[in-house]
């Protein structure tokens, strides 16, 4: 691809702890903006649940709320980004490590990089109230969005459960290995002036913040860059 194309290519990540809305908000970018949206926790859950070599590898990393090795997180998201190298896309849970980082910035320059900081109270509240129906991946939490009949799926009423790295006990290791390994990601973006912090602990006053953004760098919902090089 031209110089030419590739500027018509927006590219962006969301960081943020575990439960900040990295997920939440991506769904309402992609759906608002039309970005390409990859979140790294979903592929790891989907390899571990087709049983794939790279998902037993991951496997109890991810129940206990460790890190999976940077070697393996690049392999894992790396291919998938080169599918998409005419899309306009955003990273929601990658990179989580400086080493990540590095990788990706040799390969792609970032337009900008979205951290939320929520308060670790918030934080808590929110993961160990969530639940899921495992056949669908739909998402419930029994604060802000509870299913109709406690414990049961709206749509099929099937058992719904919790992941196991919302856990209490995964969870506190998740939130504290966090900030330590954040910190250097987001020095980085600092940087190179495409860090943009949003704090509070409701979504829904946050986002309007993050759509106004969006809105003045990307006039236009982003083209498929590649479509205008059909003969
Ligand atoms: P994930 O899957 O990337 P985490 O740990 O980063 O997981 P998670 O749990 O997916 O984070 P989120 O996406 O930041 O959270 O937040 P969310 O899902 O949108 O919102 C959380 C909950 O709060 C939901 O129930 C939502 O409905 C609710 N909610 C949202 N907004 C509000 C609000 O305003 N009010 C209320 N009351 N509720 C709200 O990674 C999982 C694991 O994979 C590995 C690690 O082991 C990780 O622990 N991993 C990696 N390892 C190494 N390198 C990487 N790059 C890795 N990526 C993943
Ligand atoms: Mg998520």
């Amino acid at each position: 691809m031209n110089k030419k194309n590739m500027a018509k290519l927006f590219r962006a990540a969301i960081m943020g702890p575990p439960g900040s809305g990295k997920g939440t908000i991506s769904e309402r970018i992609a759906q608002s903006f039309g970005l390409q949206y990859l979140s790294s926790g979903h592929f790891l859950r989907e390899s571990i649940a087709a049983n794939t070599e790279a998902g037993m590898q991951v496997k109890t990393y991810v129940e206990r709320g460790m890190l999976v090795p940077d070697h393996v997180m690049t392999k894992l998201m790396m291919p998938r980004l080169e599918q998409l190298s005419c899309q306009s896309w955003l990273l929601d849970g990658f990179p989580r490590t400086f080493a990540q980082a590095q990788t990706l910035n040799g390969l792609y320059q970032l337009d900008m990089v979205i951290s939320l900081n929520i308060p670790f109270e918030t934080l808590k509240d929110r993961l160990s109230d969530r639940w899921i129906h495992p056949g669908s991946g739909r998402v419930y939490n029994m604060g802000f969005n509870p299913p109709r009949v406690q414990g049961k799926d709206d749509v099929t009423g099937q058992d719904l459960i919790q992941h196991d790295d919302d856990k209490p006990e995964a969870l506190m290791a998740r939130l504290r290995h966090y900030k330590d390994v954040a910190k250097p990601v987001i020095d980085l973006y600092k940087s190179q002036g495409i860090l943009h912090s949003f704090s509070g602990t409701e979504t829904d006053r946050i986002w309007p913040y993050i759509n106004s953004l969006l809105s003045s760098k990307m006039h236009t919902k982003p083209l498929h860059a590649c479509q205008s090089q059909a003969p």
